[in-house]
């Protein structure tokens, strides 16, 4: 520690020299401030408060460091990307983005991340504020049904993203698994009269945009960055008409804003408004009088301004078609009087309102599910065990059974599965471990046990055969059943 302040302090008397004056002020005092974190000793125990989006913790004011308890649940559930479509959404919390953090410089936070017994994967975190290997995410590997505690200090002040980085990465992110963690300074940040969480996000699905029902992820087009959605608060208005967020003429208004990613950089905007700082990068850096603040994939910015006027402000990914096109945009409401002097238009609240373009309204398909007790026809049961499929395998096996390259092995024209449908069974009914050989392929991987019905096995695999080039058997409920017991 001591040498390395010496060695700032040598910089410092080099760049003194070259009249870098400022500068060279700056330096010293962020690196001094990073080293003395270390030595913040702690007071007490606190539990800390998680807040779900668009909301934030209470401000730590002047608490001194403490040890700060985190836990934190995953949980993978079906939510509403827009109306009429839904999305297997996997979460840190049960929402997207994940709860919000709010630590001081100094904490030491005591981190527990448990996997819902129900989950399907296994997850782990990786936050940005973290000092260590993974930024936790060695540690925190866990399975469903299962938790793992690991704790670490925070040493500089920002506001960081946390995420899953569990493999494959991309599609855990992709599916919504990031969030946002604030370390304070000492003392706070300044006290402002509104504070709000907001992540934007980008999404693949394997339909278009506004394709209803339930969509599935859509590996191929995550890797080519070809976003169907791109979304504030993991949703198509999370942040619109009754949800939008609200002020009060002459109230200050903090953003913290995020960007998951998993691909693209944010343009964020906030339109006739102009932010009056802004920690760039979330960093210590603050800069005035922006328009636009520019916020990559993994990283964010704390941005805060005063509304003066009322009145409906759209907040946008200014790189516009996101915002019209395909869900990126919000709103701030400003209530309270008109002051003609700043702005003198005869002002409407909602005369900004995109034309329409972004809150599409999609048909709801409302077909009632027929439940019968005369046996499925062949077609029925293909219907009905592709949903199996989407809700159940697709997440490994991918939309179209291809897989992932030596991870998920391939349903589709799988000389394995088509070899032995007793096998197949037994697969669905009690998991896999071990190597297996599938198109010439090995995998040596965990396929966890499936909790479905006879019928709903019958109906997935017989989907499974009668797609993508397999050999079209068409497996019984009895069928299972034998392989249930033991014949
Ligand atoms: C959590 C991820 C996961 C889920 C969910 C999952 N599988 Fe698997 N599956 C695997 C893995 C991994 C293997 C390979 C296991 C090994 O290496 O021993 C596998 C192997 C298989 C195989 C044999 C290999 C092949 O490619 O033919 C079949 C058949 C299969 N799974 C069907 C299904 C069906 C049907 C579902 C849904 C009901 C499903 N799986 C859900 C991960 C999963
Ligand atoms: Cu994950």
């Amino acid at each position: 520690m001591k040498n390395l302040k010496t060695v700032f302090k040598g910089m410092c008397l080099v760049l003194f020299a070259s009249l870098l004056v400022t500068s060279c002020a700056d330096n010293s005092s962020n690196a001094k401030s990073a080293i003395e974190a270390v030595d913040i000793a702690i007071k007490g125990t606190m539990k800390a408060e998680l807040t779900a989006p668009p909301y934030v913790p209470a401000p730590v004011g002047d608490r001194p460091a403490k040890k700060l308890i985190v836990d934190m649940e995953i949980l993978e559930e079906v939510g509403e990307m827009a109306d009429g479509v839904q999305y297997v959404y996997w979460t840190f919390g049960g929402s997207v983005p994940g709860s919000f953090i709010r630590t001081r410089v100094g904490d030491e936070v005591e981190f527990t991340l448990s996997n819902h017994p129900d989950n399907k994967l296994p997850h782990n975190i990786d936050l940005h504020a973290v000092t260590g290997p993974g930024g936790g995410a060695t540690s925190s590997f866990v399975a469903p049904g299962h938790e793992k505690t690991f704790s670490f200090k925070t040493l500089n002040p920002g506001l960081y993203v946390y995420h899953c980085a569990t493999a494959p990465v991309g599609m855990h992110i992709a599916n919504g698994m990031y969030g946002l963690i604030l370390v304070e300074p000492e003392g706070g940040l300044p006290e402002v009269d509104k504070e709000y969480y907001i992540m934007q996000g980008d999404f693949y699905t394997k339909g278009e945009n506004g394709d209803p029902g339930l969509q599935p992820f859509d590996m191929r087009k995550a890797v080519d960055e070809d976003a169907d959605y791109v979304v504030f608060n993991g949703k198509v208005g999370a942040l619109t008409g009754d949800n939008a967020i609200t002020a009060d003429v002459g109230e200050t208004v903090r953003l913290y804003v995020g960007n998951g990613g998993p691909n693209l950089t944010s343009s964020f905007h906030v339109i006739g408004e102009i932010f009056d700082n802004v920690h760039i990068e979330g960093g210590s850096l603050i800069n005035k009088d922006v328009q636009t603040t520019s916020i990559p994939a993994g990283g964010a910015a704390i941005v805060d301004f005063k509304v003066d006027v009322p009145g409906t402000f759209i907040l946008v990914d200014h790189a516009i078609f996101r915002a019209f096109n395909k869900g990126a945009l919000g709103m701030l409401k400003v209530k309270g009087e008109n002051h003609v002097d700043i702005y003198s238009g005869v002002k409407q609240e909602g005369i900004y309102n995109p034309e329409g373009g972004t809150l599409q309204e999609m048909p709801d398909d409302g077909v009632a599910k027929a439940t019968s007790t005369t046996p499925k026809t062949l077609s029925e049961k293909i219907a009905s065990g592709k949903q199996i499929y989407t809700k159940t395998c697709f997440a490994c096996h991918q939309a179209n059974g291809e897989g992932i390259a030596s991870a998920f092995p391939p349903l589709a024209n799988s000389d394995y599965l088509n070899a032995d449908v007793n096998r197949a069974i037994d697969i669905v009914l009690n998991g896999k471990i071990g190597e297996i050989t599938v198109n010439g392929k090995k995998y040596n991987s965990v396929m966890t046990k499936q909790t479905l019905t006879n019928d709903e096995v019958a109906d997935v695999l017989t989907y499974v055969y009668n797609s993508w080039g397999n050999n079209k058997t068409n497996v019984t409920s009895s069928q299972v059943a034998q392989v249930k017991n033991g014949h």
